[in-house]
């Protein structure tokens, strides 16, 4: 594994020189921002400043009418010349979304680089109602309850809003769904799920504080765990059922999450008599065996690769042990990487699922936010100056660091910038979606959103000082950066909070949860 990103390559890589096109007028163009920290400049002054630059690279930017670059707005150049109905339907989806992505889309507040803004208060409200009771016909999703919290309240925490005040009704939905022998299910006497106790893990962490987290039976998860743990270094997602990489993940989660002992009970099936394995051993081999002739990842050994069990891989290798030592030593990353580029596409700027699949917004964190991770892990190896990871999880206005320069990016942040909030975003009752034409959930809402940290900010590992906790695994701190891109298309208004690329919730949350249980003696 010799890929290894520059700090010194700054420049965008030209890989399409587009023309520019200037569309007639913006539906209504943004007021300037208000902010008063000076180090992200807004998209006006950016664009004066950027103006000879941008021009440089086939843009032109002028202060009137609004202009997006036609890699963004127009149909791709080269062109396969079969026709197929998978072709077919991708040429219709990018006609539909040809309005939105060239400033011309209704009730949409477009900026002068022909980027909407973000409706973060519609967001609030649509994800506020989504806490409430759901309608009779959200019944087939009762055993996806504790998925439901969870994509509201990171939703919720990534736009801004503190979610504490849902503690207690959250701590006393979650005791229901506990189960005696370890692990939540989706309801109350539901088997409990690696997927579902992942989703409720991760919403204890957000609402927080002590009542949250004792909440959860440690000793019992840690039994539960052991029973999903399978010879071949993977886990099943409930006892008896699937193993995949899902669970790989979620387990990685929990475990690092809680400070779970990593010693398996003797009725484990993955116990050996010489008591050497542990809940561990073998994970980062049974991922090995997921990547496909692809380059991609598949949710099983020898199956379809597929975004979302890319994103499982990366945080399951990310999570047991320094990523830039684990991700490589189990993953052909050049091949990963080339996967994962082929899943962005123009003029759209989202991602993919999967090879000749159209687009989708959620893929924006399943997709999009594998590359904070490798970026991370392919990062500058020395240490960068010992330096505090940031503690609050809000956007940085500063970056916690000052790099001599940031690793270049390997996505179009610009592209999934314009995606989401061109495309992604319900004007009307708020909440955000797969694309246009499709409704606002939850899902896509937390998903999308995570996309949008992703594109916003960058990432940096660096090593434990010798007096910061650490658990079982020796793991490395996050540090947030301020992405400074070269093309920042959006305003400061419309930055969403930093999450932990891994835990996919802010820092804070993910630390102070973490905190509490490494201070623990035993359960
Ligand atoms: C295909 O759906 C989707 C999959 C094969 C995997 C979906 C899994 C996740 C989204 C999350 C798994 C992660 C955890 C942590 C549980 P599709 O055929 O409807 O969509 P497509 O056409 O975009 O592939
Ligand atoms: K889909
Ligand atoms: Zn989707």
């Amino acid at each position: 594994m010799s890929v290894r990103i520059k700090a010194s390559q700054r420049r965008v890589r030209a890989v399409f020189q587009p023309k520019t096109r200037t569309t007639p007028t913006a539906p209504s163009s943004t007021s300037p921002s208000t902010s008063s920290t000076p180090p992200i400049p807004t998209t006006q002054e950016k664009s004066k400043r950027q103006s000879s630059k941008m021009q440089r690279m086939g843009r032109t930017v002028d202060s009137g009418p609004v202009s997006v670059p036609d890699l963004f707005c127009q149909k791709p150049v080269i062109r396969d010349a079969l026709e197929t109905p998978t072709s077919v339907t991708q040429d219709e989806t990018v006609e539909s979304m040809v309005p939105n992505l060239n400033a011309r889309a209704p009730r949409l507040r477009y900026n002068d680089l022909g980027v909407p803004r973000l409706e973060r208060q519609k967001h609030v409200n649509f994800l506020q109602k989504t806490m409430g009771p759901f309608p009779s016909q959200y019944l087939h999703a009762d055993a996806s309850r504790p998925w439901y919290l969870y994509w509201s309240l990171a939703g919720l925490t990534m736009l801004g809003e503190d979610v504490s005040s849902y503690r207690e009704r959250l701590v006393e939905t979650a005791r229901a769904m506990q189960n005696d022998t370890g692990g939540f299910g989706g309801g109350g006497k539901q088997t409990p799920h690696l997927a579902t106790t992942y989703a409720i893990v991760l919403s204890l962490a957000l609402v927080g504080g002590e009542e949250a987290y004792e909440a959860i039976d440690r000793r019992a998860m840690w039994k539960w765990l052991c029973a999903l743990k399978q010879p071949d270094g993977g886990f099943q997602v409930s006892v008896g059922g699937e193993e995949d990489v899902r669970g790989a993940y979620c387990a990685s989660v929990i475990i690092t999450l809680l400070n779970i002992p990593l010693d398996l009970t003797t009725d484990s099936p993955a116990w050996t008599p010489d008591g050497r394995a542990n809940l561990l051993s073998g994970l980062g081999d049974y991922v090995r065996r997921c990547q496909t002739y692809e380059g991609g990842i598949s949710g099983q050994p020898n199956a379809e690769a597929h975004g979302a069990y890319a994103f499982c891989a990366l945080g399951c290798l990310a999570l047991i042990g320094d990523p830039r030592e684990v991700v490589p030593r189990y993953l052909d990353i050049p091949r990963l990487i080339a996967w994962l580029s082929s899943r962005q596409y123009a003029p759209e700027g989202g991602f993919s699922g999967r090879t000749n699949k159209l687009v989708d917004g959620c893929y924006s964190h399943w997709v999009g936010g594998c590359f904070p991770l490798i970026e991370a892990c392919l990062g500058p190896i020395d240490d960068a100056p010992s330096a505090q990871p940031r503690q609050d999880g809000q956007t940085a206005t500063t970056p916690s660091i000052d790099l001599p320069a940031a690793p270049e990016t390997l996505f179009s942040r610009e592209g999934l910038v314009r995606y989401i909030l061109g495309c992604c975003q319900n004007p009307e009752k708020g909440g955000l979606r797969d694309k246009p034409g499709k409704g606002p959930d939850p899902y896509h809402s937390c998903y999308v959103l995570a996309g949008l940290s992703s594109a916003q900010h960058q990432w940096q590992l660096a090593s434990r000082g010798e007096d910061e906790p650490s658990a079982a695994i020796d793991d490395p701190v996050w540090l947030v950066l301020r992405h400074l891109d070269d093309v920042r298309v959006y305003e400061q208004e419309d930055v969403v909070r930093a999450i932990h690329p891994v835990y996919a919730i802010p820092h804070k949350h993910q630390q102070d949860m973490r905190s509490y249980f490494l201070a623990k003696e035993g359960f």
